[in-house]
């Protein structure tokens, strides 16, 4: 769908122009299946599929590369979206297939999901919807150079990790699935042995490949925000739906939030319920550090699953079709659901997590500190995004837990030596990236707060709320003031009409001020949203 606000350009531009220039490099040593499973996409056949789909439908498929592989292979990529050559501001889902050189069902599935949607663009309604209204992007075979060698001689050789040789060993390959830089490191099954299969290799992303992968999904942070919502990594076999995390086995450690948990979870149960695949935790078949699933949530908090398709591996090619249509529903369904993955905990959640902005703190999402250089608390005093210590003087005053998760915005967030050591002194200032108002009444500004002071306060000290509009001015919407007693620290509630800014660009600015003469003055914000209309 066009928007009126075109986003503005993004890296696809250049990756096109520079898949040009490569994609006519023929394919080396090219292998086939063996028999009984030519039914598979070898790399090269892969190519030219990808290729031939690309070419068919200009208007929304273009083929790019995210990348090389070790031995030099493009890492084919697509997007599908109605306006493809334009990114759009339309929420984005990323499918990827061959992180495992054994596992080529996976490819198979994402080929499957680029015909679905190419052949189905102005045919089925559901699906010219979804086109109309995401971005996708597909990532076929993460791992050209090790499924090729997996049919080196037109045989089968079992083999899983990528082909890039270990430094000081005379190993090769890396688990391209225990490479990530999310807990890398960490236990589980990976292994810091160069020969053996889960080999997490000798540091995070140390593979071109999982780099490629890193890059691409930076690349799709538009204006500090992460446009992929969710995704499904392909893998192979035993017929699961896994969701975040594989690093721990608690449910919801500290580095996800409840409502998160919740939603990912009965997202992934419904998407079973419709393949007849087993739901779970993905720690639940056993625990694993550095893989691509943990590091999109973790570093983004995308709604990323894992897909073990199939109930054997190498199943013959009779069974691409059956295996691969049986997710049809549950890709069509993450897609739509994308648009916020949230929404599937009910109308309450949907209302109050589903509007024009939401940030529970938890990762990076484009607002800036200290956006005019103009304020004066000193740098360990200034907002920070982070896990606060708390701390007490004739009771609490900075909470050591934050409304949502293990992050908030905090004015000097650790405890120090005394109570005063890491308190504002002077102004702090926070603005949001760019906030699209809906046209429609109803939306709110909603957020938690602390202002917690001593009894030498006044009314210098204070906590405002301002919305700045794309002409500049900024308005005071909210404004919360010291006052000469003991205040403790306590987590409410601001909650503002935002009528008068309906259809509106808009930022959100909070300025925390230490004004009189220094007293202990905490201030900590936490689940800044902009409700939906009602
Ligand atoms: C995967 C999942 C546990 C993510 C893995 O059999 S698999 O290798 N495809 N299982 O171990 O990376
Ligand atoms: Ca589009
Ligand atoms: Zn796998
Ligand atoms: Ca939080």
């Amino acid at each position: 769908m066009r928007q009126s606000r075109p986003r503005r350009s993004t890296t696809l531009g250049s990756l096109l122009a520079v898949s040009l220039l490569l994609g006519s490099a023929a394919a080396v040593n090219a292998s086939e299946f063996p028999p009984g499973k030519e039914g598979y996409h070898s790399y090269t056949e892969l190519t030219a599929e990808v290729a031939a789909v690309a070419a068919a439908h200009p208007g929304i498929v273009s083929r790019f590369s995210i990348g090389q592989s070790y031995k030099g292979r493009e890492l084919w990529a697509v997007k599908i979206s109605d306006n493809v050559a334009i990114d759009e501001p339309e929420p984005e889902v990323l499918f990827d297939a061959g992180h495992h050189a054994d596992e080529h069902m996976g490819t198979e599935m994402t080929l499957h999901i680029l015909h679905w949607l190419a052949d189905g663009y102005g045919v089925d309604a559901r699906i010219t919807n979804i086109v109309d209204t995401r971005e996708i992007w597909i990532v076929f075979l993460v791992n050209p150079d090790g499924a090729e060698f997996d049919i080196k001689n037109d045989r089968f050789h079992f083999w899983r990790k990528n082909r890039q040789p270990t430094p000081g060993s005379s190993s090769i390959g890396t688990d391209l699935n225990r490479n990530y830089g999310y807990r890398w490191g960490g236990g589980g099954k990976t292994s810091t042995n160069p020969q053996a299969i889960t080999y997490r290799g000798p540091s995070a992303f140390s593979s071109p490949e999982d780099r490629a992968m890193r890059d691409f999904l930076a690349s799709r942070v538009v204006d500090g925000r992460q446009q992929i919502r969710a995704g499904v990594t392909f893998h192979e076999y035993g017929r699961l739906v896994m969701w975040p995390y594989g690093y721990t086995k608690r449910n919801v450690p500290s580095d996800m939030t409840r409502d998160d948990h919740a939603a990912l979870a009965k997202i992934g149960r419904h998407m079973a319920a419709t393949n007849g695949y087993r739901p779970q935790q993905a720690s639940d078949l056993y625990i694993t550090s550095g893989t691509s699933r943990d590091f999109e949530y973790g570093t983004y908090r995308i709604f990323s699953y894992t897909f073990e398709l199939s109930i054997k591996d190498y199943p013959d090619d009779s069974r691409i079709e059956a295996e691969t249509g049986r997710n049809k529903e549950a890709a069509l369904y993450l897609m739509e659901r994308a648009w916020c993955p949230l929404g599937a905990l009910g109308a309450a959640v949907k209302t109050a997590r589903c509007g024009a902005f939401d940030d529970d703190l938890e990762v990076s999402r484009g607002w800036q500190v200290d956006p005019d250089d103009t304020d004066t608390a000193r740098a360990g005093a200034r907002f920070t995004r982070s896990n606060p210590e708390p701390t007490r003087r004739h009771g609490k005053k900075q909470l050591g837990k934050p409304t949502s998760g293990s992050r908030a915005y905090v004015t000097g967030a650790p405890a120090g030596a005394s109570a005063t050591a890491h308190d504002l002194d002077g102004r702090t200032t926070i603005r949001s990236p760019e906030i699209q108002m809906a046209a429609a009444a109803g939306q709110r500004l909603t957020f938690r707060y602390v202002f917690a002071h001593s009894a030498t306060s006044t009314a210098a000290d204070s906590l405002r709320a301002f919305v700045e509009r794309e002409n500049g001015s900024q308005a005071e919407v909210f404004t919360v003031l010291g006052t000469p007693t003991d205040v403790d620290g306590v987590w409410l509630a601001g909650s503002i009409s935002l009528d008068a800014y309906v259809g509106e660009s808009v930022r959100l600015r909070f300025v925390a001020v230490d004004g009189g003469a220094p007293n202990l003055l905490e201030v900590e914000l936490d689940d800044i949203r902009v409700t939906r209309p009602n």
